[in-house]
């Protein structure tokens, strides 16, 4: 009977039908693309409204599948939103789930059912090429010239190809399943918190040398013309150049698209644009009058064109349904003087929204979302509120199964409203957070959003176009169909609606789970 399943008509089948994994006929099951940007706003694509520069590759996806105006990432900022997207749950559930430092050791537990599981379970060759920024090994911390255990292999992918913690933090090497890649055992990689030599040079002491200034932070080991955050000595011949890793990323993804097989891929394709220091390849610097931010969307959307023209010289456009999505909001100085800001005009990195990266405004994980499947996803706009969080849920009923009742706690199946079914629903709330267990979330549910901070600062507002911190009371209400930039606090009209927003976000926190 399974033979005679079409992609569609799986959808409109109670999944629960499939409480075991099932192995779809290979025609039914299609590959998986989940492109993820870094540091991507909701503004940042000419499909999502910016006009001073064109994103034509992403554009067309975005004509030709859903392009959601409420789909967002749960944190904004990288590891938590991975974290969440992995494991369908929240990262503040989670102590250690905040931004990973240099020689974090592995932030998923092995044991943990995660989105690769789910694919894996249903017969996928699960593969992740790009950033990790999740940890890599045992308690200890990486151990870098050796095996990097646990990291995506024991969390269910068959295959990753990576950049390890972040392009602005050291190490700058690639990660091959479990070890550095071309790595001489003779010149060892040593990675550290601390200057190793009083005469190593740094972002500090040879600061006239960089090629790309910094503003903050980011002032110790020199790679690249480029100071890191954190130190290292060796492993030179593995070493990459910042201009090549868009390139590296394609190729490596085109030979997992390319390859023949029974199984279908799912691939998780995670760039590290547009994420600081902004070096795309020389080809795209330039590309816009904007610099080198919006040139690294212009790289990143090469990419996204690369990948489907892949897809389509291996016949395979048509049975792929690709998710394209980011992984917090913007930023324009992040610690490099590439001068985003100066040269930013009239573009407005998140839209119409106040807030980006490490704030819980709507800029910070309000997201650009689309959705594509030639031939079984028609073409339109919708105002359904998805999440990455909810990708585990979704392709476990796209791939005919149920999770597990303790697994992936807070992932719903939205699939029909990411295949844009009319009338399919999406989310009714969301909580949105910062960076790890801080303590700083925001519930939407509905067009009501309730802020919550259990510090009394917050980087928060934009003071002149960058994220400052500032004061935050313990609570703030807005409603975002009258006010979508979060600019009037209603909380004190509207206690009775405060009141039950609180006690909705207290027990999603205590109760550990909102499946
Ligand atoms: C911050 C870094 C920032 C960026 C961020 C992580 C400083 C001063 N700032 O601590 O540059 O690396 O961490 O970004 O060091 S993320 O997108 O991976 O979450
Ligand atoms: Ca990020």
């Amino acid at each position: 009977m399974v033979k005679f399943i079409t992609p569609l008509f799986l959808l409109f089948l109670n999944v629960s039908l499939f409480a075991a994994p099932q192995r779809l006929n290979a025609e039914t099951r299609p590959n998986v693309l989940v492109i993820m940007a870094d540091d991507l706003g909701f503004g940042d694509l000419s499909c999502y409204g910016a006009d001073s520069f064109k994103t034509p590759h992403i554009d067309k996806l975005a004509a030709g599948g859903v392009r959601f105006t409420n789909g967002y990432c749960s944190a904004s900022t990288c590891t938590p939103t991975r974290y969440s997207l992995l494991t369908g749950t929240y990262a503040f559930r989670k102590p250690g789930t905040g931004i990973a430092p240099p020689n974090s050791p592995a932030v998923i537990d092995p044991d943990t059912y995660t989105l690769a599981d789910v694919m894996k379970r249903a017969g996928y060759r699960t593969s992740i090429v790009g950033k990790w920024h999740l940890g890599l090994g045992e308690e200890s911390g990486p151990d870098w010239n050796g095996q990097l255990k646990p990291g995506p292999l024991e969390l269910g992918f068959d295959s990753c190809f990576l950049l390890p913690t972040t392009n602005d933090r050291v190490p700058q090497v690639y990660v091959q399943n479990h070890r550095v890649l071309n790595l001489d055992p003779k010149d060892p990689l040593w990675v550290g918190k601390m200057k190793p030599s009083e005469d190593h040079p740094t972002g500090v002491t040879h600061r006239h040398t960089l090629k790309m200034d910094w503003s903050h932070g980011h002032n110790s080991t020199i790679h690249n013309g480029i100071s890191r955050i954190g130190f290292y000595t060796g492993g030179q011949a593995a070493r990459f150049r910042d201009e090549d890793l868009a390139d590296k990323w394609v190729e490596k993804s085109i030979e997992i698209i390319a390859e023949e097989s029974d199984a279908p891929f799912f691939l998780f394709f995670s760039s590290h644009d547009i994420h600081v220091p902004r070096i795309p390849h020389e080809r795209f610097q330039g590309a816009t009058e904007l610099g080198f931010r919006a040139d690294s969307i212009i790289q990143f959307d090469w990419c996204v064109g690369a990948l489907v023209k892949a897809l389509k010289q291996n016949r395979k456009l048509d049975n792929t349904l690709i998710i394209v999505c980011s992984d917090n909001g913007p930023v324009m100085d992040d610690g490099y003087k590439d001068f985003a800001l100066e040269k930013l005009g009239d573009h407005r990195a998140a839209g119409p929204y106040t807030g980006g990266k490490y704030s819980v405004y709507e800029g910070g994980t309000r997201t650009p979302f689309i959705t594509y499947w030639k031939g079984q996803i028609k073409s339109s706009v919708s105002d359904e509120m998805v999440c990455t969080i909810d990708l585990a849920g979704s392709l476990a009923a796209l791939t005919g199964q149920v999770l597990p009742q303790d697994a992936c706690v807070d992932s719903f199946n939205v699939l029909k409203a990411l295949m844009g079914q009319k009338g399919a629903k999406g989310r009714d709330h969301l909580v949105q957070q910062n960076n790890g267990n801080n303590g700083t979330y925001a519930l939407r549910d509905g067009d009501w959003k309730l802020h919550r901070y259990d510090r009394k600062t917050a980087r928060n507002v934009v003071v002149e176009q960058q994220l400052a911190n500032v004061k935050v009371p313990p609570y703030m209400l807005f409603n975002l169909a009258k006010d979508p930039t979060e600019s009037r606090n209603v909380i004190a009209d509207h206690p009775e609606i405060a009141s039950r927003l609180k006690q909705q976000l207290t027990e999603i926190i205590e109760s550990g789970r909102s499946r």
